[in-house]
């Protein structure tokens, strides 16, 4: 199938997966196009997948870009050019809305829509955006959601009429597995310390003041822990400014976003995911695939990815002292921890690419079917 991959190219689960699944369906076979404002950060070197930037041009008396506008246009030039069969959006808005619209005016293509997360359970909670998502995805010929939490949410938001089908996030599995001396470790700590980690884009929704609130209180009981914290975003100067205030300066180390992900997770002890809302933690995946226990918030689709007391433990919202013990119950375990580590391996091995993307690929040809069409292979994908 020819298949057009619409995504954010910044760090975020979103772009991820939609790039992951890119790599993927290229290596099955299918002709991939990767339409996106900047090439995705985990692309890498693109043989064998088209990329196509969005521009995003300025005009002097307009100071913003007409980011919806330009997505549509870009999308009209590669149906043209290449005829592709299926638009796969990744996070409803603009993207959805930019599909429709070049439909209109290329024709001739299906689209499907995976909704991802605070495009539903933030963006979609703005009245005035509402009826805009909900047009998004009414419009599409099929719309997935990455669990089964934000399925419901889909319905609750928008109660939308057509089916929302739930394929949830696969990590790769060959890739995503502890090493076992990662070189980072003595590199982070010392002999005899524990590492916790932490990796998201540092938006509000991840409340990194939960974790060092709750890391100050773990220093008292264990101090020989560290905190290792990765990725970049709005909350970063707060989180610095609160761990200089609360003297865990030497304790706790801001790596920014780094390329290195599997030895970072192959170096730590725990991973923590403290998020308000989270859709499904991809990252909290792939750190079970390093066999990493995590201790995460029981919110959104998490509980569908962290198997409570089995793959790690959950705390409710907020409460940095039940995060605090959780991640002390782990730490001062170690049979109970080497139990969660290969519980966390094994079940992030069924969300590998293999038993995922396929999937996918009925997923769009469940499209073709409906329409009585099959894709320009003329086979049937997969
Ligand atoms: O919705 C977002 O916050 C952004 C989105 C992204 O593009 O990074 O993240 C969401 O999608 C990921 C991939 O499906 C999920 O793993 C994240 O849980 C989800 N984030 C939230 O729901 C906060």
């Amino acid at each position: 199938m020819k298949i057009g991959i619409l995504c954010f190219p910044t760090p975020g689960g979103s772009g991820v997966v939609a790039t992951e699944l890119g790599k993927e369906l290229s290596r099955r076979g299918h002709e991939i196009h990767i339409i996106s404002y900047e090439m995705p950060f985990r692309l890498g070197d693109p043989v064998n997948i088209h990329f196509h930037q969005v521009p995003l041009r300025e005009y002097p008396l307009f100071p913003h870009p007409f980011l919806t506008i330009e997505i549509t246009a870009k999308l009209v030039e590669v149906l043209d050019r290449y005829s592709l069969d299926i638009i796969h959006v990744h996070y409803a808005l603009p993207n959805a809305i930019s599909a429709v619209l070049a439909r209109e005016i290329a024709g001739r293509v299906r689209i499907v829509t995976t909704v991802h997360g605070t495009d539903v359970t933030v963006w979609g909670k703005e009245p005035s955006l509402q009826p805009v998502i909900r047009y998004g995805l009414e419009q599409s010929d099929a719309v997935s959601a990455v669990s089964h939490d934000l399925k419901n949410e889909v319905y609750t938001s928008f109660g939308l009429e057509k089916t929302v089908q739930v394929i949830p996030n696969f990590v790769d599995t060959r890739v995503f597995s502890r090493l076992p001396d990662s070189p980072l470790r003595s590199q982070l700590a010392r002999e005899g310390e524990k590492i916790i980690l932490h990796v998201s884009n540092f938006r509000p929704v991840k409340r990194l003041q939960d974790l060092i609130a709750a890391f100050f209180r773990l220093q008292r009981s264990n101090p020989k822990t560290r905190l290792v914290l990765v990725g970049d975003g709005t909350e970063r100067e707060t989180a610095e400014k609160l761990v200089q205030d609360l003297g865990l300066a030497s304790r706790v180390t801001f790596l920014g976003n780094r390329a290195e992900l599997v030895q970072l997770y192959s170096a730590a002890d725990l991973f923590v995911l403290p998020s308000e809302k989270e859709s499904f933690g991809l990252s909290a995946l792939e750190a079970m695939a390093c066999s990493v226990p995590v201790v995460a918030t029981e919110t959104g689709g998490l509980p569908e990815v962290v198997e409570q007391g089995k793959t790690g433990l959950l705390v409710p919202v907020g409460d940095t002292e039940a995060l605090s013990e959780s991640m002390a119950t782990l730490l001062g375990q170690p049979t109970l921890h080497a139990q969660m580590a290969a519980r966390s391996r094994e079940k992030a091995e069924k969300y590998s690419p293999e038993n995922i993307v396929p999937r996918y690929e009925a997923f769009y040809q469940g499209v073709f079917s409906a329409l009585g069409l099959q894709g320009s292979t003329g086979n049937p994908p997969g």
